[in-house]
């Protein structure tokens, strides 16, 4: 059933990223009619808009992909240790073509509202050309980094080069050879884009509010020995990942304490873990998000690192984090980031003690001067987890808006449904560990419940499913709580909604584990869908 005649399915999916492909997959499989929408003029998501140069994943490529189908996994070769962009959006396309899931996604299109009639009961999604859709369940698939930001910055309007924005790359090539090229932010995206950009521009200046800790990538092709050690033993290891590792990732997890381990020691394995390369460095210890002067231990060696790669010693200053813990951020994984500050092609402006007065016809101003700019490009992050739902005008029990009921902060059980909001779900919502996961392994685990759970509507002829009040507050409490208990909730943080001006400072990611999470989920099934409410 292509959908295409019919306005009404039996759910309405908003879109078609990973999430929004793996829901099709599986509803489809279970008989529901399904049609998904999507704003970008093709599948991807995060792979179809992140298309800066040097976009990769930091999860290493073979376990940053689908498990859910054998034939899929052994089939499907990655060429490098850390997958870019273009290898990552052909793989997504792959999958699409391999399980013709593009039929039921209607592209070009954004859903700006989705309202709850209660008589149907179902939801009627309204597109940005004026069309109404209706369905009885409705899943976001929208993403928690897909609402890409520009900071408000005086006068960015009058600027006359050319911008750009990570999060929203062109589709064409962009030629930087010879001109000079501003770059505001230093989150994992600016760098990743900064060592690339400066082997074309003429000169690179990189505008630098707060420094961020990064470990090198050590990208390489892979080997057939590693691929092997992986597809030999896939379904075993990807069961590992899910239910035995926080991260939904296996690395080296350590099972001391770094006060347990003499200073030489730890030197030691610190080194072993950097030139080995990747986010595996910050499982070195166990406590290392847990105790600040183990942290400090970690820290401290990443800015001797720094130390050691950066020839200009202010440079290398400016470059190392001081005002926060390693990992309360998330981990930036590089290739020659700190090298790259040594070419004589690049200037890092610090903009925490000469802050940007304004934006310029021709550049930027601080107080302390002016920077002639040819071309502007904005690496400053998302409205992270609840920016892509704020962006839709949700409407649910008795015409209440979402936007408002979050005024405070997200509130969502399990980040999957929220009180109020019958039959509409979230894949990787505000209290899923999502971010904090190989996002692949929580969207799996998400699309799983979800799917079942409206599977399981049918056979018990229910009509609607939502999160009881008391259930949600106390999942929104154990999320908090969670997080209270490490040191994640002492950086300013995209986590805590840290950078958008006005945005409540909660913790919203969930830091219990993915382990953890999907032993809560089954449970809550096996008790009859424990803490929510059918009709
Ligand atoms: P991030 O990590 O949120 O980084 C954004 C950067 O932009 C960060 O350095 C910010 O500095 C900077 N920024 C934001 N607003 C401004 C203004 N107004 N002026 C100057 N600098 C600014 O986003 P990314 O895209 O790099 O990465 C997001 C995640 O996507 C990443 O963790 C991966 O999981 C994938 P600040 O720290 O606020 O001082």
């Amino acid at each position: 059933d292509s959908g295409k005649a019919r306005r009404n399915f039996d759910v309405a999916i908003v879109g078609a990223g990973f999430s929004g492909l793996y829901l099709i997959y599986r509803l489809r499989r279970l008989g529901f009619t399904v049609r998904a929408f999507e704003t970008a003029s093709d599948i991807g998501g995060t792979w179809y808009w992140n298309r800066y140069p040097g976009a990769r994943c930091d999860v290493e490529s073979m376990q940053y992909s689908y498990s859910f189908d054998e034939d899929l996994q052994q089939e499907w070769n990655w060429s490098e240790r850390f997958a870019t962009q273009p290898e990552i959006l052909s793989y997504a396309q792959h999958v699409a073509q391999r399980f013709d899931l593009k039929r039921d996604v209607e592209l070009d299109t954004t859903i700006e509202s989705a309202v709850y009639d209660e008589a149907a009961p179902s939801w009627t999604l309204t597109t940005d050309k004026g069309e109404a859709v209706s369905a009885r369940f409705c899943v976001m698939a929208t993403g928690c980094l897909s609402a890409a930001r520009d900071p408000e910055i005086k006068g960015a309007e009058t600027f006359g080069g050319e911008v750009y924005r990570t999060g929203n790359w062109p589709h064409r090539p962009v030629d930087l050879a010879g001109k000079r090229v501003g770059v505001i932010g230093t989150g994992s995206s600016a760098i990743q884009a900064i060592p690339e950009i400066a082997k074309t521009a003429g000169h690179l200046l990189v505008f630098q509010r707060t420094p961020n800790f990064s470990v090198p990538a050590k990208n390489a092709a892979l080997s057939p020995d590693y691929v092997a050690s992986w597809k030999d033993d896939y379904p075993a290891l990807r069961k590992r990942a899910r239910e035995e590792t926080r991260s939904g990732t296996i690395y080296e997890f350590a099972t001391k304490s770094a006060h347990a381990a003499t200073e030489e020691e730890r030197e030691a394995e610190y080194q072993r873990r950097w030139d080995k390369g990747g986010a595996n460095f910050m499982h070195a210890y166990n406590d290392l998000v847990v105790d600040e002067a183990a942290n400090r231990t970690a820290a401290e060696f990443v800015h001797r690192k720094i130390r050691e790669i950066v020839k200009d010693a202010r440079t290398a200053d400016l470059l190392s984090p001081k005002d926060y813990p390693i990992f309360t951020k998330r981990i930036c994984v590089d290739t020659d980031y700190y090298a790259t500050f040594n070419r004589p092609n690049v200037t890092l402006v610090d903009i925490r003690t000469d802050p940007i007065d304004a934006i310029t016809p021709g550049g930027i101003r601080t107080a302390g001067g002016h920077y002639d700019l040819d071309v502007l490009i904005y690496a400053t992050g998302f409205d992270a987890m609840t920016g892509a739902l704020n962006r839709i005008d949700i409407r649910g029990r008795g015409g209440r808006d979402l936007r408002s009921k979050w005024a405070h902060g997200p509130r969502a059980y399990l980040g999957l449904m929220s009180a109020g909001f019958p039959n509409l779900f979230m894949v990787t919502g505000p209290g899923s560990p999502s971010v904090l996961s190989n996002v692949i392994t929580s969207i799996e685990q998400h699309v799983e419940f979800i799917t079942d759970c409206i599977a399981h509507m049918r056979e018990q002829a229910r009509a609607e499913i939502e999160p009881d009040a008391a259930a949600e507050d106390a999942w929104v409490a154990h999320v908090g709580e969670v997080a209270a208990g490490t040191l994640l909730t002492k950086a300013a943080s995209w986590y805590m909604g840290a950078n958008i001006p006005g945005k409540p400072r909660v913790f919203m990611p969930y830091v219990g584990g993915v382990d953890r999470y999907r032993r809560t989920c089954n449970e809550i099934v096996a008790k009859g869908y424990e803490g929510f409410v059918f009709a």
